[in-house]
Protein backbone atom coordinates (compact mmCIF):
# COMPACT_ATOMS: atom_id res chain seq x y z
CA UNK A 1 0.00 0.00 0.00
CA UNK A 2 2.87 2.38 1.24
CA UNK A 3 4.91 1.49 -1.95
CA UNK A 4 2.02 1.87 -4.70
CA UNK A 5 1.89 5.53 -3.23
CA UNK A 6 5.49 6.39 -3.41
CA UNK A 7 5.06 4.80 -7.63
CA UNK A 8 2.63 6.95 -7.67
CA UNK A 9 4.10 10.13 -7.41
CA UNK A 10 4.80 11.68 -10.80
CA UNK A 11 7.29 14.38 -10.45
CA UNK A 12 6.73 15.98 -13.95
CA UNK A 13 3.39 16.70 -12.20
CA UNK A 14 4.54 20.76 -10.71
CA UNK A 15 2.00 22.00 -8.90
CA UNK A 16 0.08 25.08 -9.95
CA UNK A 17 0.40 28.21 -8.24
CA UNK A 18 -2.92 30.54 -8.15
CA UNK A 19 -2.57 34.08 -7.66
CA UNK A 20 -5.48 35.83 -5.10
CA UNK A 21 -6.55 37.26 -8.58
CA UNK A 22 -7.37 34.13 -9.95
CA UNK A 23 -8.83 32.96 -6.69
CA UNK A 24 -11.68 35.70 -6.77
CA UNK A 25 -12.47 35.34 -10.60
CA UNK A 26 -12.83 32.09 -9.73
CA UNK A 27 -15.05 32.19 -7.57
CA UNK A 28 -16.97 34.83 -9.27
CA UNK A 29 -17.75 31.85 -11.86
CA UNK A 30 -19.35 29.93 -9.70
CA UNK A 31 -19.07 26.73 -11.70
CA UNK A 32 -18.49 23.77 -9.24
CA UNK A 33 -16.98 21.17 -11.71
CA UNK A 34 -14.56 23.44 -13.19
CA UNK A 35 -13.48 23.22 -9.16
CA UNK A 36 -13.87 20.07 -8.85
CA UNK A 37 -11.98 18.90 -12.22
CA UNK A 38 -9.17 21.48 -10.92
CA UNK A 39 -8.99 19.97 -7.86
CA UNK A 40 -8.82 16.30 -8.08
CA UNK A 41 -5.63 16.91 -10.22
CA UNK A 42 -4.14 19.34 -8.44
CA UNK A 43 -4.40 18.18 -4.60
CA UNK A 44 -3.00 15.09 -5.54
CA UNK A 45 0.04 16.69 -7.07
CA UNK A 46 0.55 19.14 -3.89
CA UNK A 47 0.03 16.00 -1.31
CA UNK A 48 2.49 14.28 -3.56
CA UNK A 49 5.06 16.42 -3.39
CA UNK A 50 4.95 17.17 0.47
CA UNK A 51 4.54 13.14 1.09
CA UNK A 52 7.75 12.58 -0.95
CA UNK A 53 10.07 14.59 0.94
CA UNK A 54 9.18 12.72 4.26
CA UNK A 55 10.96 10.11 2.92
CA UNK A 56 14.14 12.18 3.66
CA UNK A 57 13.67 12.99 6.93
CA UNK A 58 16.08 11.85 9.78
CA UNK A 59 14.21 8.75 11.34
CA UNK A 60 14.47 10.09 14.51
CA UNK A 61 12.09 11.73 13.56
CA UNK A 62 10.00 10.16 11.16
CA UNK A 63 9.77 6.96 13.12
CA UNK A 64 7.76 8.86 16.01
CA UNK A 65 4.11 7.55 15.98
CA UNK A 66 2.56 11.26 15.92
CA UNK A 67 4.66 11.81 12.75
CA UNK A 68 3.24 8.57 11.21
CA UNK A 69 -0.24 9.37 12.23
CA UNK A 70 0.03 12.30 10.04
CA UNK A 71 1.71 10.11 7.25
CA UNK A 72 -1.57 8.13 7.45
CA UNK A 73 -3.99 10.91 6.86
CA UNK A 74 -1.86 12.36 3.87
CA UNK A 75 -2.15 8.45 2.61
CA UNK A 76 -6.06 8.32 2.89
CA UNK A 77 -6.97 11.55 1.73
CA UNK A 78 -4.66 10.98 -1.29
CA UNK A 79 -6.30 7.79 -1.91
CA UNK A 80 -9.83 9.34 -1.90
CA UNK A 81 -8.95 11.73 -3.71
CA UNK A 82 -7.71 9.79 -6.47
CA UNK A 83 -10.96 7.81 -7.00
CA UNK A 84 -12.71 10.71 -8.85
CA UNK A 85 -9.54 10.86 -11.20
CA UNK A 86 -12.72 9.35 -14.17
CA UNK A 87 -15.58 10.48 -12.53
CA UNK A 88 -18.27 12.78 -14.62
CA UNK A 89 -17.39 15.66 -13.91
CA UNK A 90 -21.37 17.17 -14.62
CA UNK A 91 -22.65 14.65 -12.40
CA UNK A 92 -24.05 16.28 -9.58
CA UNK A 93 -24.22 12.97 -7.49
CA UNK A 94 -20.71 12.99 -8.08
CA UNK A 95 -19.98 16.39 -6.88
CA UNK A 96 -22.17 16.21 -4.09
CA UNK A 97 -19.81 13.34 -2.99
CA UNK A 98 -16.60 14.83 -3.69
CA UNK A 99 -17.93 18.24 -1.12
CA UNK A 100 -19.13 15.86 1.54
CA UNK A 101 -15.55 13.65 0.98
CA UNK A 102 -13.31 17.20 1.17
CA UNK A 103 -14.87 18.11 4.30
CA UNK A 104 -14.30 15.01 5.74
CA UNK A 105 -10.71 15.78 4.54
CA UNK A 106 -10.68 18.97 6.42
CA UNK A 107 -11.88 17.61 8.95
CA UNK A 108 -9.44 14.58 9.43
CA UNK A 109 -6.80 16.92 8.96
CA UNK A 110 -8.26 19.43 11.48
CA UNK A 111 -5.06 18.93 14.31
CA UNK A 112 -2.11 18.32 12.13
CA UNK A 113 -0.48 20.97 13.67
CA UNK A 114 -0.53 19.88 17.01
CA UNK A 115 0.08 16.17 16.32
CA UNK A 116 3.24 17.59 14.20
CA UNK A 117 4.42 19.58 17.37
CA UNK A 118 4.20 16.57 19.57
CA UNK A 119 6.49 14.82 17.20
CA UNK A 120 8.77 17.49 17.14
CA UNK A 121 8.57 17.81 21.39
CA UNK A 122 9.23 14.27 21.45
CA UNK A 123 12.35 13.79 19.48
CA UNK A 124 13.80 17.48 21.61
CA UNK A 125 13.19 15.21 24.62
CA UNK A 126 14.79 12.08 23.33
CA UNK A 127 17.73 13.50 21.48
CA UNK A 128 19.68 16.33 21.86
CA UNK A 129 18.73 18.00 18.35
CA UNK A 130 22.00 18.62 16.64
CA UNK A 131 22.55 21.56 13.94
CA UNK A 132 21.96 19.62 10.84
CA UNK A 133 18.58 17.92 12.04
CA UNK A 134 17.81 21.10 12.85
CA UNK A 135 18.12 22.79 9.96
CA UNK A 136 16.35 20.08 8.11
CA UNK A 137 13.35 19.75 10.38
CA UNK A 138 13.22 23.46 10.04
CA UNK A 139 13.08 23.12 6.32
CA UNK A 140 10.84 20.45 6.04
CA UNK A 141 8.44 21.68 9.07
CA UNK A 142 8.34 25.37 6.67
CA UNK A 143 7.25 23.52 3.50
CA UNK A 144 5.17 20.93 5.20
CA UNK A 145 3.30 23.99 6.95
CA UNK A 146 3.02 25.96 3.79
CA UNK A 147 1.70 23.09 1.70
CA UNK A 148 -0.74 22.53 4.16
CA UNK A 149 -1.77 26.14 4.03
CA UNK A 150 -2.32 25.63 0.28
CA UNK A 151 -4.13 22.64 0.52
CA UNK A 152 -6.60 24.23 2.90
CA UNK A 153 -7.06 26.91 1.26
CA UNK A 154 -8.19 25.21 -2.02
CA UNK A 155 -10.37 23.08 -0.04
CA UNK A 156 -11.83 25.70 2.18
CA UNK A 157 -12.64 27.70 -0.99
CA UNK A 158 -14.83 25.29 -2.82
CA UNK A 159 -16.67 24.33 0.68
CA UNK A 160 -17.48 27.47 1.10
CA UNK A 161 -18.19 28.68 -2.64
CA UNK A 162 -20.31 25.00 -3.36
CA UNK A 163 -22.28 24.21 0.10
CA UNK A 164 -25.74 25.37 0.59
CA UNK A 165 -25.11 26.16 4.08
CA UNK A 166 -22.32 27.77 3.47
CA UNK A 167 -24.01 30.22 0.90
CA UNK A 168 -25.39 33.03 3.23
CA UNK A 169 -22.50 34.62 4.88
CA UNK A 170 -20.28 37.43 4.32
CA UNK A 171 -21.51 40.55 2.20
CA UNK A 172 -18.72 40.44 -0.62
CA UNK A 173 -17.04 37.97 0.27
CA UNK A 174 -15.63 35.16 -2.31
CA UNK A 175 -15.04 32.08 0.11
CA UNK A 176 -12.90 33.03 2.53
CA UNK A 177 -11.40 36.07 0.81
CA UNK A 178 -12.78 39.66 1.20
CA UNK A 179 -11.87 41.84 -1.83
CA UNK A 180 -11.82 45.23 0.15
CA UNK A 181 -10.70 44.21 3.76
CA UNK A 182 -9.96 47.05 5.89
CA UNK A 183 -6.63 46.57 7.46
CA UNK A 184 -7.27 48.63 10.19
CA UNK A 185 -10.14 46.76 11.25
CA UNK A 186 -8.31 43.84 11.30
CA UNK A 187 -5.41 45.59 13.48
CA UNK A 188 -8.03 46.51 15.52
CA UNK A 189 -9.63 42.89 16.07
CA UNK A 190 -6.70 41.36 16.55
CA UNK A 191 -5.40 44.07 18.71
CA UNK A 192 -8.25 44.40 20.98
CA UNK A 193 -8.02 40.05 21.31
CA UNK A 194 -4.54 40.34 22.52
CA UNK A 195 -5.31 42.74 25.00
CA UNK A 196 -8.13 40.73 25.84
CA UNK A 197 -5.51 38.09 26.73
CA UNK A 198 -2.94 40.67 28.09
CA UNK A 199 -5.40 41.96 30.92
CA UNK A 200 -6.17 38.11 31.82
CA UNK A 201 -2.82 37.60 32.65
CA UNK A 202 -0.94 40.47 33.62
CA UNK A 203 -3.83 43.29 35.11
CA UNK A 204 -2.48 45.75 32.97
CA UNK A 205 -1.99 46.27 28.96
CA UNK A 206 -0.22 48.79 26.60
CA UNK A 207 -2.42 51.18 24.36
CA UNK A 208 -2.07 51.15 20.79
CA UNK A 209 -1.20 54.27 18.55
CA UNK A 210 -2.43 53.55 15.19
CA UNK A 211 -1.18 55.45 12.31
CA UNK A 212 -2.89 55.12 8.68
CA UNK A 213 -0.72 56.13 5.68
CA UNK A 214 -2.45 55.78 2.36
CA UNK A 215 -0.33 57.23 -0.31
CA UNK A 216 -2.95 56.47 -2.88
CA UNK A 217 -5.75 57.79 -1.56
CA UNK A 218 -5.42 60.37 1.45
CA UNK A 219 -6.97 59.97 4.41
CA UNK A 220 -9.12 57.06 3.42
CA UNK A 221 -8.69 53.29 5.13
CA UNK A 222 -6.27 50.90 3.89
CA UNK A 223 -8.19 47.81 2.04
CA UNK A 224 -6.86 45.09 0.08
CA UNK A 225 -8.01 41.88 -1.38
CA UNK A 226 -6.76 38.76 1.35
CA UNK A 227 -7.82 36.41 3.45
CA UNK A 228 -8.73 37.84 7.12
CA UNK A 229 -8.35 34.59 8.90
CA UNK A 230 -4.95 34.86 7.52
CA UNK A 231 -4.32 38.38 7.92
CA UNK A 232 -5.78 38.65 12.05
CA UNK A 233 -4.18 35.29 12.56
CA UNK A 234 -0.40 37.78 11.74
CA UNK A 235 -1.26 40.54 13.16
CA UNK A 236 -2.31 38.91 16.94
CA UNK A 237 0.24 37.24 16.95
CA UNK A 238 3.12 40.35 16.38
CA UNK A 239 0.94 42.53 18.89
CA UNK A 240 0.34 39.72 21.39
CA UNK A 241 4.60 39.02 21.26
CA UNK A 242 4.92 42.50 21.44
CA UNK A 243 2.76 43.24 24.43
CA UNK A 244 4.25 40.47 25.92
CA UNK A 245 7.73 41.68 25.88
CA UNK A 246 6.52 45.21 27.13
CA UNK A 247 4.23 44.36 29.97
CA UNK A 248 7.41 42.12 31.27
CA UNK A 249 9.75 44.83 30.57
CA UNK A 250 7.80 47.15 32.26
CA UNK A 251 6.63 44.59 35.11
CA UNK A 252 7.94 47.18 37.68
CA UNK A 253 6.20 50.28 36.59
CA UNK A 254 2.26 51.19 36.60
CA UNK A 255 2.02 52.67 33.27
CA UNK A 256 3.86 51.36 30.10
CA UNK A 257 4.59 52.57 26.59
CA UNK A 258 1.94 52.34 23.83
CA UNK A 259 2.74 49.95 20.96
CA UNK A 260 2.77 51.73 17.89
CA UNK A 261 0.85 50.33 14.60
CA UNK A 262 1.90 52.11 11.25
CA UNK A 263 0.05 50.77 7.80
CA UNK A 264 1.00 52.04 4.86
CA UNK A 265 -0.09 51.63 0.98
CA UNK A 266 2.79 52.04 -1.47
CA UNK A 267 2.75 50.96 -5.09
CA UNK A 268 3.73 47.24 -4.82
CA UNK A 269 3.97 46.68 -0.52
CA UNK A 270 0.99 47.22 2.15
CA UNK A 271 3.52 47.30 4.93
CA UNK A 272 2.10 46.90 8.96
CA UNK A 273 5.23 47.99 11.34
CA UNK A 274 4.16 47.11 14.79
CA UNK A 275 6.89 48.65 17.10
CA UNK A 276 6.98 47.61 21.03
CA UNK A 277 9.60 49.38 23.90
CA UNK A 278 9.75 45.93 25.50
CA UNK A 279 13.41 45.73 25.65
CA UNK A 280 14.03 43.97 22.66
CA UNK A 281 16.13 40.56 21.57
CA UNK A 282 19.53 39.91 21.04
CA UNK A 283 20.38 39.87 16.98
CA UNK A 284 21.66 36.04 17.49
CA UNK A 285 17.62 35.62 18.70
CA UNK A 286 15.82 36.88 16.08
CA UNK A 287 15.99 33.87 13.85
CA UNK A 288 15.67 31.68 16.78
CA UNK A 289 12.17 33.17 17.57
CA UNK A 290 11.34 31.51 14.19
CA UNK A 291 12.00 27.78 14.52
CA UNK A 292 9.65 25.43 15.76
CA UNK A 293 11.28 24.09 18.11
CA UNK A 294 11.64 27.14 20.51
CA UNK A 295 9.35 29.23 22.69
CA UNK A 296 10.12 32.23 25.16
CA UNK A 297 7.46 31.22 27.35
CA UNK A 298 6.68 28.14 29.25
CA UNK A 299 5.00 25.18 27.24
CA UNK A 300 1.47 24.34 27.56
CA UNK A 301 0.65 22.23 30.45
CA UNK A 302 -0.94 19.30 28.99
CA UNK A 303 -3.93 18.89 31.21
CA UNK A 304 -2.83 22.38 33.15
CA UNK A 305 -4.46 25.71 32.53
CA UNK A 306 -3.05 27.05 29.60
CA UNK A 307 -1.05 30.48 29.92
CA UNK A 308 -2.67 33.02 27.61
CA UNK A 309 -0.04 34.24 26.27
CA UNK A 310 1.91 31.25 25.09
CA UNK A 311 1.25 28.53 22.69
CA UNK A 312 3.85 26.37 21.10
CA UNK A 313 5.86 28.49 19.90
CA UNK A 314 4.63 28.23 16.45
CA UNK A 315 2.70 31.43 16.43
CA UNK A 316 5.83 33.00 14.78
CA UNK A 317 6.42 30.64 12.22
CA UNK A 318 3.30 29.68 10.83
CA UNK A 319 2.42 33.84 10.62
CA UNK A 320 5.48 34.15 8.34
CA UNK A 321 4.13 31.03 6.15
CA UNK A 322 0.78 33.18 5.94
CA UNK A 323 2.27 36.36 4.88
CA UNK A 324 5.17 34.32 2.01
CA UNK A 325 1.63 32.51 1.02
CA UNK A 326 1.04 35.40 -0.95
CA UNK A 327 4.07 36.58 -1.65
CA UNK A 328 4.67 38.20 1.64
CA UNK A 329 6.87 38.40 4.85
CA UNK A 330 7.28 39.00 8.47
CA UNK A 331 10.74 40.28 9.33
CA UNK A 332 11.83 41.55 12.71
CA UNK A 333 14.47 44.28 13.42
CA UNK A 334 14.57 44.39 17.40
CA UNK A 335 17.31 46.87 19.25
CA UNK A 336 18.64 45.04 22.43
CA UNK A 337 17.67 47.26 25.35
CA UNK A 338 15.08 48.85 23.42
CA UNK A 339 12.17 47.38 21.84
CA UNK A 340 11.10 45.36 18.71
CA UNK A 341 10.10 46.42 15.18
CA UNK A 342 8.05 43.54 13.50
CA UNK A 343 7.53 43.91 9.71
CA UNK A 344 4.37 42.40 7.70
CA UNK A 345 5.04 42.71 4.16
CA UNK A 346 2.23 42.23 1.53
CA UNK A 347 1.23 42.47 -2.02
CA UNK A 348 -0.88 45.71 -2.99
CA UNK A 349 -2.24 43.54 -6.10
CA UNK A 350 -3.91 40.48 -6.13
CA UNK A 351 -2.25 39.79 -9.46
CA UNK A 352 0.98 39.61 -8.13
CA UNK A 353 -0.17 37.70 -4.89
CA UNK A 354 1.07 34.36 -5.97
CA UNK A 355 0.82 30.95 -3.73
CA UNK A 356 4.42 30.13 -2.80
CA UNK A 357 4.26 26.36 -2.82
CA UNK A 358 7.17 23.54 -1.87
CA UNK A 359 8.32 21.60 -4.95
CA UNK A 360 9.77 18.45 -4.63
CA UNK A 361 13.32 18.21 -6.75
CA UNK A 362 16.62 17.47 -6.87
CA UNK A 363 17.45 20.81 -4.68
CA UNK A 364 14.95 19.33 -1.84
CA UNK A 365 16.98 15.89 -1.65
CA UNK A 366 20.22 17.50 -1.69
CA UNK A 367 19.16 19.86 1.36
CA UNK A 368 18.25 16.68 3.53
CA UNK A 369 21.56 15.22 2.34
CA UNK A 370 23.77 17.65 3.92
CA UNK A 371 26.30 15.11 5.69
CA UNK A 372 29.18 16.31 3.47
CA UNK A 373 29.33 19.94 3.67
CA UNK A 374 31.94 20.65 5.21
CA UNK A 375 31.70 24.57 6.99
CA UNK A 376 32.95 26.89 4.73
CA UNK A 377 33.75 29.77 7.49
CA UNK A 378 35.55 29.72 10.65
CA UNK A 379 34.18 28.10 13.78
CA UNK A 380 35.38 30.07 17.11
CA UNK A 381 37.28 27.54 19.75
CA UNK A 382 39.61 28.27 22.37
CA UNK A 383 42.63 30.12 20.94
CA UNK A 384 44.84 27.79 23.42
CA UNK A 385 43.44 24.35 21.82
CA UNK A 386 43.46 26.29 18.33
CA UNK A 387 46.65 24.09 17.11
CA UNK A 388 46.31 24.62 13.23
CA UNK A 389 44.22 22.54 11.32
CA UNK A 390 44.44 21.19 7.89
CA UNK A 391 41.99 21.29 5.61
CA UNK A 392 39.11 19.08 5.24
CA UNK A 393 36.65 18.58 2.36
C1 LIG B 1 9.85 41.21 21.40
C2 LIG B 1 9.99 39.84 20.79
C3 LIG B 1 8.98 39.93 19.68
C4 LIG B 1 8.60 39.00 18.73
C5 LIG B 1 7.62 39.33 17.80
C6 LIG B 1 7.02 40.58 17.83
C7 LIG B 1 7.38 41.52 18.79
C8 LIG B 1 8.36 41.19 19.71
N1 LIG B 1 8.89 41.95 20.76
O1 LIG B 1 10.50 41.63 22.36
Amino acid sequence: QKLAFALDFKPNFVPVPLSLKSFTDFGQDKCESRSFKFLREEIPVRLSHIMREFHDLPDSFSSRKSVQLVRGWYERSYEELQRYEHQDTSDPKVLKQFLENIQAILNRHAKVVETMAQGVMEMQETFNIDPKSSTELQYFLDRFYMNRISVRMLLTQHVELFSRDRRRKGGDHIGIIDPSCDVGQIVDIAYNNAKQLCEQQYLISPNMDLILCNNSNENQSIQMVCVPTHLEYMVFELIKNAMRAVVEFHSKETEVPNIKVIISKGKEDITIKISDLGGGVPYSVTDILFQYHYTTAPRPQENGPSPALAGYGYGLPLSRLYARYFGGEISLSSVEGYGTDAFIYLKVNPEDANECLPVYNKTTSKMYDTNQVVPDWSSPRPWNQSYRTFCTG
